[in-house]
């Protein structure tokens, strides 16, 4: 059951696809009481609002998607504001999304548990038992908040045998099925910031070949435009992309360009021009349209709060696919600033004003960050304005009230025009800002990590909470964006990469170069893509059923076990789908690692040599050896899981002929999902496999 809890005037952020019943509507002081009753405390103020309630010492609280932390998220602080922010260190309250869906949950009194969504499109802090450690606590500046509260339903239609997983099933019906990408983008991608010609591409591709890697796809980073202007090609570094797009294409390997949300102010640049005439972009107070630094130089932020400039941007994406692409990425759209005009004056100013004094340990500190704080500052968000139309009125509202809304709407632009540019047919799109409701258009990837151990166990951890919001295409940058990967870091990551829906290689420019072929004994990343690849069929058919039926792609043990102790616990191991379970290592010079297993299951261990070796495993621990050049599966009792035989790429899969591995002695069958890899429409019932038996 969902209630709905309405206060003051919230701003319709369109996170949510259901209506909610009257009678399961509370407004304002009925909320409060209705709150209440369930020992919520609610407080609506001048000055703010904020939500409080009690966690037992047992109570583990789920969610929040993109975020630091555990899976279980309590003894921290989380703000919802869209950041771009490269740094992941434990202490950031802030990534790229804004996804303010949580669940609580009491082990000893499982049907207790309740979901909650904040629907809310700016700032807003979860205190998840940090100040006092016994409370959470949410809050944000104004009383104008939509709150949704998920009660489970065990008798109800949705089967899911648990509070858990019942709940987030119920959620996801409420926010609306997720975004489905094309079979191809569930394939290997390579990308690095710093490929800048057509040669640069062509000896990516060719280098994967050579090594016999498999790849499906290649990203073109900010260098392949003219001068960072959006859906513009630099003829000179690639002379004729249709024909380079359809020539790699016919191969199998598709071309993934980058759009980013500035647009370059530049006279004779048609996008800007169309874009001024037309009142397309975000404008000042005065009028005037905003000035943001980003990549380009000076540019103008579309309004993708406008339902006209959205279509009026999304069709732009039709410029790409003309050219045989068939998929994006959106970048830059938290938005980032590095500086807006206005901000770059006032630091100057600023700066003048100190440079003859004698600078003391306060005023040199503060003098430091004069600078930094130009780039992403609040006084820019405060700076711009957004047009609106809600309930048949148009009116302003400040970038700032309503800023986890933008990369949400620039990818929801991409999302609905190429639906109707590319009709029937997938596209591949992934967006770097998001927030809930977003899913419905594109996936995400994680951002700016580093080539740390440490983030590709905050990876493991996060892709569930992802999932719980919605997002099941998404994955972070394998080996690590920022500084440099180590040969053991790539493998181990791509291991763990094996399982997510995007797959993706990618690095910053200056860093250690990062594809697979650039280290000694490439064989051993071809053994760990190879596995990719021979499970392809399986992973698409559990991810096509986790997105139409509304479940998580991956999940916490604990939503699986939910009883069991040990499962509460773990944050390094992961339920895929309804017959796996993944222990990635993620530790340097490790040679395996202690693996739990809460029932008995089938080791699965994919070699080098395209062997399989199977063996039953009893449940309890396990030092489980991983060399780097095998990957490790565990299949539930009762359970058969298909593969195939690895090719070059997804086009070039046999989807025919799959053999089962896993409890193959028990008769256990597998009901594959399986299409074109583009149809939207997508039918459960009809496009099922049975194997085995
Ligand atoms: O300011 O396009 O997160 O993936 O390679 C950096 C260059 C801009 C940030 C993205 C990253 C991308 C990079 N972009």
């Amino acid at each position: 059951m969902i209630k709905k809890f309405i206060f003051g005037k919230p701003f319709e952020t369109d996170a949510t696809v259901l209506q909610i019943a009257k009678e399961n509507q509370f407004v304002q002081n009925e909320a409060v009481e209705e709150l209440k009753a369930q020992n919520c405390e609610v407080l609506c103020s001048e000055s703010g609002f904020s939500f409080e309630c009690k966690l037992k010492e047992e109570t583990i609280v789920y969610g929040l998607g993109q975020a630091m932390g555990n899976i279980n998220k309590r003894g921290r602080t989380y703000t919802s504001y869209c950041s771009d922010d490269p740094s992941h260190t434990e202490n950031k309250e802030s990534l790229y999304g804004a996804h303010n869906f949580i669940i609580i949950y009491n082990p000893s009194d499982i049907n207790s548990s309740k979901g909650f969504f904040f629907d809310y499109p700016t700032r807003i802090t979860f205190d998840i038992g940090y100040t006092k450690i016994d409370k959470l606590k949410v809050s944000c500046k104004t009383s104008d908040i939509a709150i949704f509260e998920i009660l489970p339903e065990l008798n109800s239609s949705i089967k899911n045998d648990n509070p858990l997983k019942n709940i987030v099933t119920q959620f996801r019906n409420l926010i609306g099925q997720s975004y489905i990408a094309p079979r191809w983008a569930l394939g290997f991608m390579q990308s690095r910031w710093g490929y800048r010609t057509e040669q640069d591409i062509r000896t990516v591709y060719e280098s994967y070949k050579k090594a016999g890697i498999p790849l499906d796809s290649i990203c073109l980073d900010i260098d392949y435009m003219k001068d960072y202007k959006d859906f513009t090609v630099d003829s000179e570094r690639f002379s004729d992309l249709k024909k380079f797009s359809d020539e790699l294409k016919a191969d199998g390997v598709r071309l993934v360009p980058i759009i980013d949300a500035g647009v370059k102010i530049e006279d004779g640049y048609d996008v800007y021009e169309e874009g001024v005439k037309n009142d397309f972009f975000c404008k000042k107070q005065d009028g005037k349209n905003f000035v943001a630094g980003v990549w380009p130089g000076r540019t103008h932020f579309p309004d993708f709060m406008k339902q006209e400039s959205r279509e009026w941007f999304g069709q732009k994406y039709k410029i790409l696919t003309d050219m045989g692409i068939e998929g994006f990425w959106n970048d830059m759209n938290e938005p980032a600033i590095f500086y807006s005009d206005e901000g770059l004056e006032e630091v100057i100013k600023r700066i003048k004003a100190v440079d003859t004094s004698n600078l003391d340990i306060n005023s040199f500190f503060s003098f430091k960050d004069i600078v930094l704080a130009v780039s992403n500052s609040q006084d820019d968000y405060n700076r711009f304005y957004h047009e609106v139309t809600q309930d048949g009125k148009t009116y302003k509202v400040k970038h700032n009230d309503i800023h986890n809304l933008y990369g949400y709407n620039m990818t929801r632009s991409a999302g609905e025009e190429l639906a109707k540019i590319r009709d029937g047919k997938r596209t591949l799109l992934f967006s770097r800002s998001s927030y809930i409701g977003m899913h419905r258009y594109g996936g995400i990837w994680t951002g700016d990590n580093c080539s740390w151990w440490e983030h590709l166990a905050l990876e493991i951890r996060m892709m569930p909470s992802l999932n719980m919001c919605g997002f099941l295409y998404t994955g972070a940058d394998i080996g690590g964006f920022g500084c440099n990967v180590s040969r053991d870091l790539l493998l181990r990551w791509l291991a763990f990469g094996v399982f997510t829906p995007l797959m993706r290689n990618h690095s910053a420019i200056g860093t250690r170069d990062q594809e697979c072929y650039q280290f000694e004994n490439s064989e051993d990343f071809k053994s760990v893509v190879n596995v990719r690849y021979r499970l392809l069929p399986y992973l698409y058919s559990e991810y096509i059923k986790a997105s139409v039926k509304n479940e998580m792609y991956f999940k916490p043990l604990s939503f699986e076990y939910p009883t069991d102790s040990r499962c509460l616990e773990i944050n390094d191991q992961l339920i895929l789908g309804n017959e796996i379970m993944i222990a990635p290592v993620y530790t340097q010079n490790a040679k395996g690692r202690m693996v739990y297993l809460p029932q008995d299951m089938i080791l699965v261990r994919f070699m080098p040599d395209g062997k399989i070796i199977q063996e039953k495993i009893s449940a309890g621990d396990h030092y489980i050896e991983v060399p780097l050049n095998e990957v490790v599966m565990f299949v539930k009792l009762g359970c058969v899981v298909p593969v195939t035989k690895p090719a070059l790429n997804s086009d070039k899969l046999d989807y025919d002929n799959l053999t089962l591995v896993g409890d193959i002695a028990s008769e256990a069958s597998y009901s594959l999902y399986f299409d074109d890899g583009y149809t939207t429409k997508i039918d459960l019932d009809r496009n099922i496999k049975i194997l085995g038996k």
